[in-house]
């Protein structure tokens, strides 16, 4: 039975039945005895499998297509009238194009299924910040994750009301056809269509799709940004919390960073740190001219290999009830999940992330690298307390970062927002064994955003550069990089617990405690105003850490050159400026 009169609602439901023909439909109503009953289903049928329930109780594993673990870039469309709108970093087709394509894939695509409409909110359901979302899918394994991901059930529909202003999401596994995946936005229609994936990142379309591309489409539009970033509280030891938002692309450890555990000497000292999110921040100016950053999630998605007591202790904790797992190995032993950096000890009688018998000494992996757990945020044990809080929190600093072996020091900061925003724009990481291609290729991700941004980069710039004017007390931008590496590549910073050491300085920066010194990318602190006791770094260490090499910052300000001219002469005058301000000043 329906949960609403909303008669917009009501309509497009009828509408996205009659197209993908399911044999019956079912609104997810929140209730826990509604999930059950879903879990039950989806074990009876092999979706999912019960993990022991002594060891993870609320614990369930599932395995996806062999061809479909991943988030499909090429496969990812921003659909908006003109073609500008959308960029030259984005997919595009002209929206009735793609319709009529799309619905032909979804023409009868649920015969015989379930279609499953979750009402879901992105923010505290009921509050001026929250958005709300239907998404119509045939997997109970979506239902599952998205009930851990957002926030769900009738309470969204209330909060509603007679409201046409929600998000609109099709989900159809269809057949899984690889040639045929497409996942799709509509921002100019608020509306999401993927089909023929089941895997998370694809098809939870409160969190990439909605929360960041049709997102940052709203914050355009109505003064507010949609960012890929962790919200990260420190507090001190006089209890002064305050708090960063920070942007990195994959594969930077942006999950630790988000549940770091300071080092045992600012422990004693009673530094604490609260993890608000790990991936997404909604950011808006607040009345009191500062501003403010919430989690629009629920949950984490988190990459399982590599995830253990040392790295995230937290994360680890997280999923140790009331999580679903994907893709990483069974051990048939215990009935409990492995993955490759776990521990050191692979079960001996497992079943690999396909399914397939598995002893750990076969040279392949048990876990996919891109596997996953789908943890409540609450399981956290450093969440924090203004996790609920439906303003979120005010920021205090935004951090940038990405994985640089030579070029970019441990940290620096910028010498206002402009100059900010350029920092942002440059965002590069070198490319990891961890994915397909060459190792050591500079790949810029401006803001982390590349793949998330629903509209044209360089009117996404702008609209960064147009908030300097809304905010009354900005945020210092800063930049940082975990990843130097000496002439063996060897990492020379110890990350982790560590960076609390520059997440300090960064704050201290903030509220005027801490030095720093003018160089031509900007302020960088001196080798003295880290606080490095309880660390043994050298003093050549750290000043390797802390230098910048003239000669390779000429070669980025040739690729920064390179990437802009990509965007055909639109990018923002005020960041050519600064990047012929950068240039000069290497050339002094
Ligand atoms: C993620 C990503 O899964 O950024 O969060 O790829
Ligand atoms: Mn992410």
């Amino acid at each position: 039975m329906a949960l609403t009169n909303n008669q917009a609602v009501l309509r497009w439901v009828d509408e996205m039945a009659a197209l993908t023909k399911p044999q019956e439909i079912i609104w997810i109503d929140g209730s826990e005895k509604q999930l059950e009953s879903l879990r039950a289903k989806a074990c009876a049928t092999g979706e999912m499998h019960k993990l022991n329930q002594e060891r993870l109780p609320g614990c369930y594993l599932h395995r996806t297509a062999v061809n479909d673990v991943a988030r499909v870039e090429g496969r990812t469309f921003i659909c908006c009238r003109r073609q500008e709108d959308a960029g030259p970093t984005n997919n595009w087709m002209d929206p009735q194009e793609m319709y009529r394509k799309l619905y032909r894939l979804y023409d009868g695509s649920m015969n015989g299924r379930t279609m499953y409409a979750i009402p879901y909110s992105m923010g505290v359901v009921g509050s001026s910040f929250a958005k709300y979302g239907i998404e119509l899918t045939d997997s109970i394994y979506v239902v599952l994750n998205m009930a851990i991901m957002t926030r769900v059930g009738a309470k969204v529909l209330d909060a509603l009301g007679s409201s046409p202003d929600y998000v609109k999401g099709l989900h159809s596994k269809a057949t899984l056809d690889e040639k045929n995946r497409y996942i799709v936005h509509f921002p100019e229609d608020n509306t999401i269509m993927s089909v023929n994936s089941g895997y998370g990142g694809n098809v939870l379309l409160g969190k990439k799709c909605f929360a960041l591309r049709i997102a940052s489409c709203l914050g355009r539009d109505e003064g507010w940004m949609a960012e890929h970033m962790l919200i990260l509280g420190i507090e001190n030891p006089q209890g002064e919390v305050r708090y960063i938002s920070a942007a990195f692309p994959s594969a930077c450890g942006k999950t630790n960073l988000a549940m770091l555990i300071p080092p045992e000497i600012y422990r004693k000292k009673g530094w604490k740190t609260w993890c608000v999110g790990d991936d997404i921040a909604w950011i808006r100016v607040g009345k009191d001219g500062r501003l403010w950053a919430m989690n629009p999630e629920f949950g984490f998605f988190g990459v399982a290999p590599g995830t253990n007591q040392k790295s995230n202790p937290n994360a680890l904790a997280a999923t140790h009830k009331n999580t679903i797992f994907t893709n990483v190995a069974l051990d048939q032993e215990t009935n409990t999940v492995w993955w490759e950096g776990l521990n050191k000890t692979p079960p001996k009688n497992a079943l690999d992330w396909m399914g397939n018998p598995w002893s750990g000494k076969t040279g392949t992996k048990g876990a996919h690298p891109n596997s996953r757990f789908t943890a409540p945020a609450q399981n956290c044990p450093c969440i924090s307390p203004e996790f609920e809080n439906p303003m979120g929190v005010p920021l205090s600093a935004i951090v940038f970062g990405g994985r640089r072996a030579k070029t970019v020091p441990l940290v620096y900061q910028s010498r206002n927002w402009t100059h900010g925003v350029f920092m942002g724009s440059i965002m590069a990481s070198e490319t990891t064994a961890a994915a397909a291609g060459a190792v050591g290729v500079v790949r810029r991700d401006p803001m982390a955003m590349l793949p998330f941004c629903g509209y044209n980069m360089t009117d996404y710039w702008q609209h960064w550069l147009d908030m300097e004017d809304k905010i009354k007390t900005k945020p210092k931008i800063f930049n940082v990089n975990w990843f130097r590496t000496d002439d063996e590549g060897n990492f020379i910073w110890p990350g982790f617990g560590e960076n609390l050491r520059v997440l300090e300085w960064i704050i201290r920066r903030c509220f005027g405690e801490a030095d720093a010194v003018d160089s031509p990318i900007g302020y960088l602190p001196k080798p003295e105003d880290l606080h490095m006791e309880g660390l043994s770094l050298s003093k050549g260490t750290l000043s390797e850490l802390l230098s910048v090499n003239k000669p390779l910052w000429r070669e980025e300000v040739s690729g920064i050159r390179a990437f802009y001219d990509r965007f055909g002469g639109t990018v923002p005058r005020p960041l050519m400026q600064e990047l012929d301000a950068l240039e000069k000043s290497l050339n002094a």
